[in-house]
Formats: structure tokens, sequence, C-alpha cells
């Protein structure tokens, strides 16, 4: 029992930072991402009575015992839905850099969650699968979506109700996300630590709570209005938000590097010069610039031109999960 899917990574305009419920992954607020047309993963799970143990390789290379562990206790989830105790092969491959805030998890356990529920014949809805990918990643669950989407904090203990849903399709809007890679070593602290650490330690923690429904209603009607000036001032907002929130844990978690600041300040000086743009950054130091397609050529440069800036990937709303085989 076999399938082969891809899923596309994905970026928050409105961040998630900080869970209610660490068992079942659930967020502690709602977000709003675009999913990436330019990144993805690629992941082939096998499910067979002959294999004595999960296995993992991750860009052609057998994955860590804690990777592994992440990985089988997720597919214990699925394979408990199913009833089936086989144990599985997985090769997942990403066609960009892993672990450097560019949300690898977030196409990874997407593309795990559709292909482990399809070469078990699991007949899930979107929905339904939206909410297993969220036990494995939290970002995953949106990522099973195409363009605009909506993550639903939810009000459920059980965390049935904790799914995404798209906004609206690709189709609907053409910006761009220009990523900017600035550096391509793992990060020091991952997501899910830094998100713990800051609801625990971060003065500001509640009144990041209390603010994300404003901006989320803000970034729908930005999105619904295709209002480009709004919805970047919000997701650049909604970033600074966040990493105020990392700074002000305790100890202070800083992801950025000196050309994530420079390329902050090198954006906000051409949208000085009237045009618009606006920067994002994830758990991580890369610099992503939002714009609309007259401007990329433009903002392309503008980050190329940054001397430590390696790497410029520009993206399109991005569609969905999709089946590449399945038996
Ligand atoms: C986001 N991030 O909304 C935020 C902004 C990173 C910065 O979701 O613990 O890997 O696995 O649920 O999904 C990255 O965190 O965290 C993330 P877990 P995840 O995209």
């Amino acid at each position: 029992m076999r399938a082969k899917v891809r899923a596309h990574s994905n970026i928050a305009l409105i961040k998630y930072w900080g869970k209610r419920d660490e068992r079942l992954n659930l967020p502690a607020v709602g977000s709003i991402s675009l999913t990436l047309s330019a990144l993805w993963s690629d992941t082939t799970i096998e499910f067979n009575a002959q294999f004595e143990r999960d296995t993992l390789f991750l860009n052609h290379r057998p994955a860590s015992a804690q990777e592994l562990e992440r990985i089988s206790n997720f597919l214990d989830l699925i394979r408990s839905l199913a009833g089936v105790h086989w144990k599985a092969r997985v090769e997942s491959e990403n066609n960009f850099p892993t672990a450097a805030g560019l949300a690898s998890s977030a196409s990874g356990f997407a593309a795990l969650t559709v292909a482990a529920a399809r070469a078990l014949k699991l007949n899930l809805t979107k929905r339904e699968l939206s909410v297993l990918a969220r036990r494995g990643s939290g970002s995953a669950a949106r990522s099973i979506f195409g363009g605009f989407v909506e993550m639903h904090v939810g009000q459920e203990p059980d965390g049935s109700d904790a799914f995404a849903q798209q906004i609206a399709p690709p189709d609907h809007w053409d910006i761009r996300l220009l990523i900017g890679i600035t550096s391509s070593v793992a990060k020091e602290t991952g997501s899910t630590s830094g998100m713990n650490l800051s609801k625990k330690t971060s003065p500001y923690y509640q009144a990041w709570i209390d603010t994300q429904e404003m901006d989320l209603a803000a970034m729908r009607q930005a999105i619904k209005q295709r209002n480009f000036e709004q919805l970047g001032e919000l997701a650049e907002h909604s970033c600074l938000k966040m990493h105020a929130l990392a700074l002000s844990s305790k100890p202070g978690i800083l992801y950025w590097n000196g050309t994530t600041v420079e390329a902050m300040q090198a954006i906000r000086r051409l949208r000085d010069s009237g045009l618009p743009v606006y920067f994002t950054i994830d758990a991580g130091p890369q610099i992503k610039a939002l714009c609309l397609p007259e401007a990329e050529n433009k903002v392309r440069n503008l980050l190329a031109s940054i001397p430590r800036i390696q790497k410029v990937i520009s993206n399109k709303p991005g569609p969905g999960v999709r089946i590449l085989e399945g038996d």
C-alpha cells in the first residue's frame, strides 16, 4: 500500500505563535497564510506487513532517531484510525533548504498526512486531513489548501474544530512573495520550543492573544478586497509582534541575523520611495518580501544586491496538496 504526494509550503501573513494544548497541538491563536508556488515536499510512503520498523529518509539520507520518533508517533495516529499495524517506509524530499525558517514541517507533514491516508485507503475530507496534519505540525494544517488560507483556533477540547480552510484560491489575486536566503544553517531554537517558551515567559503573551482576532479580521478583509497596502501593513505588523514575543521571552530568542535586519531596512527604504513592498519573517533568518507582480523585478534586484543574500526565490500563490501516485 503505497502513495506519493506533493504539498507546498506556506508562509503566515498573520502568524501562529503559542499553543493552548501541547499534546493535541492546538494553537492558541488562529492564523492566515499564503501557500507558496515554488517550495514543496514530495513524500512517498509504503506500508508493508513485512517491515519490522518504520524507516524515514529525508532528502535521500536516513533521518535522525529524533526525527524518526516524531514521524512514527504521527503515523501511529493514522494507523489507529485505519486499524492497521503495518510499519512504513517514508521518503521525503524538499526542493529547498530544510530547517532554516522555510517551513519544511508545513509541507512535509501535509504531504505525509495525505500520502498515509491515501495509502491506507482512509476516506477523509480536506477538513479532516487538515485536523490530522495539525497533529504533526500546526502550520501543516494550512498546507492542505492552496492560495490564501485561514487556520481556525477552535474551541473544542478535542481539537476537532481546529482546522484550516481556504479563504480564496490561488487565482483570486496574483501577489508575489520573494524569499531572500540569508543563511542555510539550521536555527538554534525550533518553533515549537520557541513558542512554548514565549507562552511561559513573555510579558506580552496575553496582549498577543487579545489582539489576534482583530488582525485576522482585517487580513480577511484585505484579501477579499485585494487591498495590497492593508495586507502588507498587517503582515509586517504581525511579524514584528511575533518576534517581539520571541525577543521578550526568557531567555530572549533572536531569529534574525545582521543580513535579515539590513534587508528589513532596505525594504522599508524602497517603500518610502513609493513602491508598495513589505516584509515578513518566520522563526528563522530568511527575509520574505511581499509585493505586486509589477514590482517583482525591482524587489528581486534589491534583495539580490544585499551582499550576504545567497539566493532569491520568487513565489506566487501556490496550489494545495496533490496526489502524484496512489495505489
Ligand atoms: C506560522 N510558524 O504561523 C508561524 C510563524 C513559524 C513562525 O507555524 O509546533 O512548525 O509544529 O505546531 O507549525 C512554525 O511552527 O510549529 C510556525 P508546531 P510549526 O507559520
